[in-house]
């Protein structure tokens, strides 16, 4: 029995490297302790905004077994989009590399979908459903625990190979694996640089991120107006917010993505100040056909590019 344990977990992860996922740690199916009265302060602090999906399903998400019957294992998987193409007007506004090409959900969930089709093909008839993002599991928890990495104090999951350019996403199994040791060790030390560069001050103690003030939920989730004490701080960002991450020393060790998806649009990169100032609906449906920009939709784009313009 332990023996098919390890041969399929080495067969998962090789097939989830042919797919071209940059890790696959292999966690237990448990219920997440640690991280329960941490969730339960951030909500009960209103952290979470506007995000009201976030107060849902507590219990699920910090137990998989609730979520998934006879959930056994949770393969947790990274995928890397880091670039170092670039916007070329520099004072244009920016978007986060994330969203430079296609949108992840819809790659992830296609690689996720193929690997399970392996397993079941190789292993035989496997229970599993597939997670990116927006169901209530928490990535981060789980990518710890398989091993990948830890959670720094900006709350990215940072390998000390490979850095925190990359998404998160997992298939949770009925079937028992050989379990990978989780990350124990915190290697930020005595590093506040995340802390010290945050625009908007949302990073409020070390390991918290008071998300009602992170350029990326007022640029993306908060549907609502910017409030205007955010006026003068939001870094020339219109989408997203890579701070954090670009002035974290982990990320020296990130390496370019090769995912044909994830490749910049020209256009994007291209753009210059005026044009996005002046950006139509046509414009906004071409360059982000099939892109996460879409989530804030055309007018929540506008919005942010007059609220930075507004802004001086
Ligand atoms: C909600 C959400 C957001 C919110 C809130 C951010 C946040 N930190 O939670 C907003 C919109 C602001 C956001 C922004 C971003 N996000 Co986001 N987001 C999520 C989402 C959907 C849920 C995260 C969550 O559960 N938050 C709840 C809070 C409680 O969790 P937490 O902040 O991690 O809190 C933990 C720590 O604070 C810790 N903790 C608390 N107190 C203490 C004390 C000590 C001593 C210690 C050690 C720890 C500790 O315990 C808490 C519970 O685990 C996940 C996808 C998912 N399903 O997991 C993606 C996810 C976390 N986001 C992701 C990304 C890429 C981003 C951005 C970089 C996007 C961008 N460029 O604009 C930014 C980064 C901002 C940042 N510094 O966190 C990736 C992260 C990948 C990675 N390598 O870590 C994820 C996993 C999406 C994915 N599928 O890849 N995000
Ligand atoms: S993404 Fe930007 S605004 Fe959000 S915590 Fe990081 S540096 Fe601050
Ligand atoms: S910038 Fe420093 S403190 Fe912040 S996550 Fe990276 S190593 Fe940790």
């Amino acid at each position: 029995m332990q023996q098919n344990r390890q041969a399929y977990s080495k067969l998962i992860k090789s097939e989830a490297k042919k797919l071209g996922f940059l890790f696959c740690g292999i966690a237990k199916a448990d219920f997440l302790e640690e991280e329960a009265p941490r969730l339960e302060a951030w909500l009960k602090k209103d952290m979470q905004g506007e995000m009201h999906y976030m107060e849902n399903y507590f219990d699920k998400r910090l137990d998989p077994r609730l979520l998934v019957d006879d959930a056994k294992s949770i393969i947790s998987l990274g995928l890397n989009y880091y670039t170092e193409q670039a916007q070329s007007d520099s004072s244009a506004p920016k978007i986060s590399k994330y969203a430079y090409g296609a949108d992840y959900h819809h790659v992830i969930k296609a690689k996720l979908k193929q690997l399970l089709e392996v397993i079941n093909e190789k292993i035989g008839e496997v229970g599993g459903r597939a997670f990116v993002d927006s169901a209530p599991v928490l990535d981060k928890a789980w990518a710890k625990r398989a091993g990948l990495g830890w959670v720094g104090k900006n709350t990215n999951l940072i390998n000390t190979k490979k850095g925190s350019f990359f998404f998160l996403c997992e298939l949770i199994v009925d079937i028992e694996l050989d379990y990978d040791v989780p990350s124990t060790a915190d290697h930020c030390g005595t590093c506040t640089r995340c802390i010290d560069a945050c625009p908007t001050e949302a990073i409020v103690a070390p390991y918290i991120v008071d998300g009602s003030r992170c350029i990326s939920y007022l640029t993306i989730e908060l549907k609502d107006k910017i409030p205007t004490e955010f006026h003068g701080k939001m870094d020339n960002w219109m989408f997203g917010c890579d701070v954090c991450q670009d002035v974290c020393p982990w990320n020296r060790f990130s390496v370019l993505n090769h995912e044909q998806a994830f490749q910049p649009k020209e256009e994007l990169l291209s753009m210059n100040q005026r044009e996005w100032e002046d950006i139509t609906e046509d414009v906004f449906q071409k360059v982000f056909k099939d892109s996460p920009v879409k989530r804030t939709k055309f007018s929540g784009l506008k919005r942010n590019i007059e609220f930075l313009r507004s802004s001086g």
